[in-house]
């Protein structure tokens, strides 16, 4: 039979080669790569593009609870088409425990916000809050097995903090069912202590978010992560590595040959803490945790890219709007650096951002770049080889990029919920220019041309089954 779709002329670029081929296309899979692919009812051409798997964005937060008050902009509509204009085909996005509720009642409330919105696939990671024997010895176990295997650990913030007992008890349930646990490794008592202190000096602007969390503060939590996961017997998933403090205690654990893995994101890579220190309240656009550090962190993010202590590059998307951050919330948000929600939005500059500045100026291969946005998130999740690769057999979930093209970042180019975008002005060179999911064009010359609904769920398999990623 003839192919559904023919993608000829491009140079297809996977996590170990890149290599001119034409790309086969039959009931949403993969099912020939070669120079000539045969008959299709429907070609593209893909000449001068790079034909790339699409962005997996492990770390993403849709329509999550946030406290009474606060909104996230992005739904899983909204989300999802920005997901999709930045070149990305699967996103992992957050179902959130809230204290008090069960951990099953959480994922039937995620699904229901998901459900007949998504453009793109999708998943959930589980954050727990609240670990009571029932989660523990029931709920977790028998959602691992439903297709959620990996949870979310805070060792921050008032309403989900975890207590050393706590994160040991959640991660021993990780090693029974071979589950991957991320953690959010900043220390809640220290940055207490740090914001109270500043608060009571009157330094409430938004640049003592950044004060208040200074590198220590992470470092601290990320040794003792890796110290109760080496407890505890697991490996464990560091997620936002902000810079060279947390690295090194993670190069530490591998050269004392502890399993662990690590997240970075794009504002550790283009912002630092200069920016939350703009006039008037304008650096409320750039809070997020770890907040952005300095010039000598970025490096050591990008030798950590480079060198492999990374294997997954996420964009933590967490839209909030400018507006409610610095007003709508009320005078508290304004008075204090301590009311504005920890979150910038980032899924769309993801991809855009590492290519330019990784690829394009040499500091990482092409081959770093696809593990890094898509391979190594697909294995180390549970969707390989499904996803994450072009391979026979895969979905057909690509991103034509056109890596010549030289784009400047701009609010309206983002597709979110979010009233600005922290990379405003950026300039990149390389841009999606079709987004593919499953054989169909979801995003096309910056237009969604697929109906909201199309995105569908992708239950995950365990660690037994996981490949390894990829070594940068
Ligand atoms: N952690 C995240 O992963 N995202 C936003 C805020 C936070 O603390
Ligand atoms: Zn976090
Ligand atoms: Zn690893
Ligand atoms: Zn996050």
């Amino acid at each position: 039979a003839p192919l559904d779709l023919a993608i000829r002329g491009g140079t297809v670029a996977t996590a170990a080669d890149t290599m001119r081929c034409d790309v086969g296309v039959r009931d949403g899979r993969i099912v020939a790569l070669g120079d000539d692919v045969g008959p299709a009812a429907r070609t593209i051409d893909a000449a001068g593009l790079l034909v790339l798997p699409g962005g997996i964005d492990s770390h993403v937060h849709l329509d999550q609870f946030q406290g009474e008050g606060i909104a996230m902009a992005d739904g899983f509509r909204s989300g999802t088409v920005s997901a999709a204009a930045g070149g990305n085909t699967t996103v992992i996005a957050f179902a959130l425990q809230r204290r008090g509720e069960s951990l099953r009642a959480a994922v039937a409330d995620y699904h229901a916000k998901a459900r007949g919105e998504a453009l793109v696939d999708y998943g959930f990671h589980l954050i727990v809050t609240d670990p009571t024997p029932g989660v523990l010895g029931q709920e977790l176990p028998a959602l691992v097995k439903d297709g959620y295997p990996s949870f979310k650990v805070f060792m921050t913030y008032d309403d989900m903090v975890l207590t050393d007992r706590q994160l040991l008890d959640v991660f021993d349930v990780a090693r029974r069912e071979n589950a991957l646990v991320m953690v959010h490794a900043e220390g809640f008592d220290s940055i207490r202590f740090m914001a109270d202190r500043l608060e009571a000096e009157g330094r409430t602007e938004p640049a003592s978010h950044a004060a208040s969390r200074p590198e220590v503060v992470e470092r601290e939590a990320t040794h003792r992560a890796i110290a109760l996961a080496e407890l505890a017997g697991i490996p464990i998933m560091v997620v936002h590595v902000s810079g060279r403090e947390a690295i090194e205690q993670i190069e530490w654990a591998r050269r004392r040959g502890l399993t662990v893995h690590a997240e970075t994101c794009p504002q550790y890579l283009v912002l630092t803490a200069a920016d939350l220190d703009r006039p008037g309240t304008e650096g409320a656009k750039f809070v997020c945790s770890p907040p952005p550090r300095d010039a000598e962190s970025q490096a050591a993010v990008w030798r950590g890219l480079a060198g492999g202590t990374f294997q997954t590059f996420s964009s933590d998307h967490c839209p909030f709007r400018y507006d409610d951050a610095a007003g709508k919330t009320g005078p508290k948000a304004r008075a204090s650096f301590r009311a504005v929600p920890n979150g910038i939005p980032g899924v769309a500059a993801r991809l855009p951002i590492l290519f330019s500045e990784g690829v394009v100026k040499g500091r990482i291969t092409l081959q770093d770049f696809v593990a890094l946005t898509a391979t190594n998130h697909a294995k180390l999740y549970g969707l390989y080889p499904r996803k994450g690769s072009i391979a026979i057999g895969a979905d057909a979930d690509i991103a034509l990029w056109d890596p010549e093209r030289r784009v400047t970042i701009t609010q309206d180019l983002m597709h979110h919920g979010s009233d600005y975008t922290p990379y405003e002005g950026l300039e990149v060179t390389g841009w999606p220019v079709t987004t593919m999911v499953r054989g169909r064009v979801v995003f096309d010359g910056g237009r969604v041309v697929a109906e909201a609904g199309y995105g569908a769920f992708l239950p995950r398999e365990t660690s037994g089954r996981r490949a390894s990623p990829e070594a940068g």
